[in-house]
């Protein structure tokens, strides 16, 4: 390409330099742009932009950005903005061609997703980068743009292309505001997506909070200052993100963000933000005691150009998290365990050792118990991890175990910490060992080997707090991250976990495994608004009774992996028979879960259990969806091209409840455009029939394909296969 740079330096409201207008043609094609004659009588034509208004204040009320101090565009992905751009002359939808382009990082790629193209479209779709014009007024237009929920954070430098209608030059204006795009908690889209407003309003937006410190039983609250919305904060945390030296293509998925950031925030590895001392010598820096909130932490760190801001301990770590991930967009608290582990062995106990005597081994006791550990919390979907995993995930910032070589930890689901399912990503065992480890005391024998002498099963773990939902108060969340002490689900999550450590002998297994846990579907499944039963088989292999406990829980899940809500937990002694193969019923009742079902009506039954003979462990998820009703498609007459037919569209209401304001949208290529039927409202089990008159327009095989839509029923769907004939007049041409 040969660049021919002209008649460039456009200034911008502020004054600044901004944006200067390029040719570009291709090389060895016949038509040159002259400049001179030629281009002065088109003059009036060429579209340019002139001046560009990224709306701050509309943008940042409908975003929830407008706590941010900083005099910047914020804006959260996968939600409309608008921005009014003026333009040289009035805009032509029909001959001009306009795009933008948004780059970011230092080398903006296509491919990668930092450089993004955002076409101009009649219609916005949602969900992907495009843009519309909304509104034209003379010169001016209002382009309303959306972004994907899987966009890159960070911040974009904004480009408006125009294209000349012989398509050869090319004008480009950079307006001298960039744009900073965050993850969105308040989209569906956005695998940081939380429900709740009153928990968005917390674990977003809150800009103080509580942490808690001090022992079991004498447990103190400190009020900590996030700040994340202080000025410069947010320039801070992309500085720390740049200085993660990690590919800022990565930064749109929030696994990875959360463990870049639990990476930073301590020095252990390179350019993080604070130095971790334990010692009780601080007279190089601050006492870790004396901070009050992260900004000033965030501020010495910026000011000093990402130098190790000196100390912190973990409640610092902690805050420090919180305010960086807040800033970001992730849903994020602060949580303090007590009586805190630290098992150094991945062994997911905590070992003590003694000799002969009873003395401790010096050299061998490196486990430990903390009075209390901070970490965080941080909410997101776990689309690398079986369904279940979403929501809650364990991020600690505080450097004690290297993961994968470097000083972080997390993101680690609750539930898999919960279920003892350590094998799950990431780091899973360390946390488990913080909230659940038993702590067993081994005796050395006179041959060198050692033995069990006891077991403390709750000593591990306790009070695990949170700063409540919009108050001060404490909120206990210790059963997110284990079942009550003592139950049996709780005591099968730790020899679950266990087996999956480094001493995998510390309980004892099972001593037979001879009864197996299936549960199988009938039919097609349940189906939505009426009751019904799920069934596990058991079938016992060996010749003698067995009895089994059996916990089982049922969930309302996100289709995004996240649970929502459990709605029907039981308890259960089966016997049974030997050689024989049992079928237990699971009762699965409408009433329990309609007001907690989400759009695809995905439900997760939890299966744990224990034979009482063998110590057998059974355990098991499964997720399912709840089957909603076809819409059934009758074609009527022959269908002709140019020759008027209809369809019958039947459908039942499977709820006992009534469906308000239904509507159906019924479409077909080749047979009619998109159209939305008003229907109204379907009585408790109504049944309906709807006539659609319509003239198909190609021959072929074609497919007639509606769906119906209302709040309480979603992904309803029919299709019908309609072969169109030629015209028989038309057919001898
Ligand atoms: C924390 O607040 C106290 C009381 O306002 C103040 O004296 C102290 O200097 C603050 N700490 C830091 C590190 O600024
Ligand atoms: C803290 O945990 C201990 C042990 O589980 C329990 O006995 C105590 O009641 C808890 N204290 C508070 C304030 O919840
Ligand atoms: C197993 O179940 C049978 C029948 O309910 C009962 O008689 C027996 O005591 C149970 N055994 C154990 C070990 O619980
Ligand atoms: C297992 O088989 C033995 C031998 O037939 C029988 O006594 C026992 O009840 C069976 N248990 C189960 C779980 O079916």
């Amino acid at each position: 390409l040969v660049s021919l740079r002209m008649s460039a330096m456009t200034k911008s409201t502020t004054g600044r330099f901004a944006g200067l207008v390029r040719i570009d043609r291709p090389q060895g094609k016949g038509d040159t742009v002259i400049p001179g004659k030629d281009k002065d009588k088109n003059k009036d034509l060429i579209l340019k932009a002139k001046s560009i208004d990224l709306m701050k204040i509309e943008n940042h009320k409908n975003h929830h950005t407008d706590l941010y101090q900083d005099n910047i565009c914020v804006i959260r992905r996968s939600q409309t903005f608008q921005m009014w751009i003026t333009l040289s002359r009035p805009f032509n939808r029909h001959t001009d061609r306009l795009h933008l382009h948004l780059k970011t990082g230092p080398i903006p790629k296509v491919g990668k997703r930092t450089h993004v193209i955002v076409p101009l479209v009649e219609e916005l779709n949602g969900n992907c980068w495009e843009a519309a014009v909304v509104e034209e007024n003379d010169k001016r237009i209002k382009l309303s743009v959306n972004s994907p929920g899987t966009a890159v954070i960070g911040r974009y430098r904004l480009t408006v292309e125009i294209t000349c209608p012989n398509g050869l030059a090319i004008y480009t204006f950079n307006p001298s505001d960039d744009i900073y795009m965050l993850f969105n908690p308040w989209s569906k889209d956005d695998s940081v997506f939380l429900h709740d407003e009153e928990e968005r309003q917390e674990y977003v937006l809150n800009d103080v909070g509580r942490i808690y410190c001090g022992r079991v039983n004498q447990i103190e609250a400190r009020t900590w200052n996030y700040g994340q919305f202080d000025s410069g904060i947010l320039a801070t945390c992309l500085y720390i993100l740049e200085n993660s030296k990690t590919l800022c293509s990565g930064w749109g998925d929030p696994v990875n963000m959360v463990r870049i950031i639990s990476a930073m925030v301590n020095s252990n590895n390179e350019c993080g933000v604070l130095v971790g001392k334990w010692s009780g010598d601080y007279k190089e820096g601050t006492n870790p005691t004396f901070w009050n909130g992260s900004v000033e932490i965030l501020q010495q760190y910026y000011a000093s150009k990402g130098s190790p801001v000196k100390y912190g301990q973990c409640w610092v770590f902690g805050g420090v998290t919180t305010t960086v991930l807040r800033c970001l967009g992730i849903p994020t608290r602060t949580v303090t365990n007590f009586n805190s582990a630290h098992d150094t062995d991945v062994s997911l106990t905590i070992d003590v050792y003694v000799d002969e005597n009873m003395d401790f081994i010096t050299n061998k006791n490196h486990d430990s118990i903390w009075n209390f550990h901070v970490w965080n919390d941080c909410w997101m979907a776990r689309p690398d991890l079986p369904p279940g995993n979403g929501g809650w995930q364990a991020v600690d910032a505080t450097p004690q175990e290297t993961s994968n070589g470097i000083y972080c930890c997390g993101p680690a689901p609750l539930t898999a910490i919960r279920n003892g399912q350590v094998y799950l990503k990431y780091d899973c065992p360390f946390v488990f060992a913080e909230v659940n480890g038993d702590r067993i005391l081994w005796q050395r024998n006179a041959d060198g080997t050692y033995s069990k002498i006891s077991i403390e099963q709750k000593v591990v773990g306790c009070n695990i707090s949170t700063k409540a939902v919009g108050s001060d108060e404490r909120n206990d969340i210790t059963h997110m991250y284990k079942y009550a002490e003592g139950s049996e689900e709780e005591r099968i999550a730790v020899e679950t976990a266990c087996s999956y450590g480094s001493k995998p002998d510390t309980y004892e297994s099972p001593t037979a495994k001879d009864v197996t846990m299936k549960v199988v579907m009938e039919g097609e499944g349940p189906k939505l608004g009426s009751d019904a039963e799920l069934i596990v088989k058991f079938i016992n292999h060996s010749c003698e009774n067995r009895n089994v406990s059996l916990n089982s829980q049922l969930a309302v899940m996100y289709y995004t992996g996240v649970h929502k809500a459990t709605f029907q937990k039981e308890k259960r002694d089966l016997d049974l028979p030997p050689n024989k193969e049992t079928k237990v019923k699971l009762a699965l009742s409408y009433h329990k879960y309609k007001d907690l079902l989400v759009d695809q009506g995905a439900l997760m039954l939890t299966l744990l259990g224990r034979v009482k003979e063998t110590q057998q462990v059974l355990a098991t998820q499964f997720g399912f969806l709840l089957r909603t009703p076809d819409l059934i498609i009758k074609p009527i007459g022959t269908p002709v091209v140019g020759q008027k037919m209809k369809v019958e569209i039947s459908f039942i209401n499977p709820l006992p409840e009534e469906l308000k304001d239904v509507v159906l949208n019924v479409e077909g290529i080749g047979l009619l455009p998109v159209q939305r039927i008003t229907y109204g409202d379907i009585c408790s089990h109504g049944r309906v029939t709807i006539t659609k008159d319509f003239t198909p327009t190609l021959t072929g095989a074609k497919k007639f394909v509606a769906s119906l839509h209302c709040s309480q029923l979603t992904q309803v769907h029919g299709v019908a296969d309609i072969y169109v004939e030629a015209c028989s007049s038309n057919t001898q041409e």
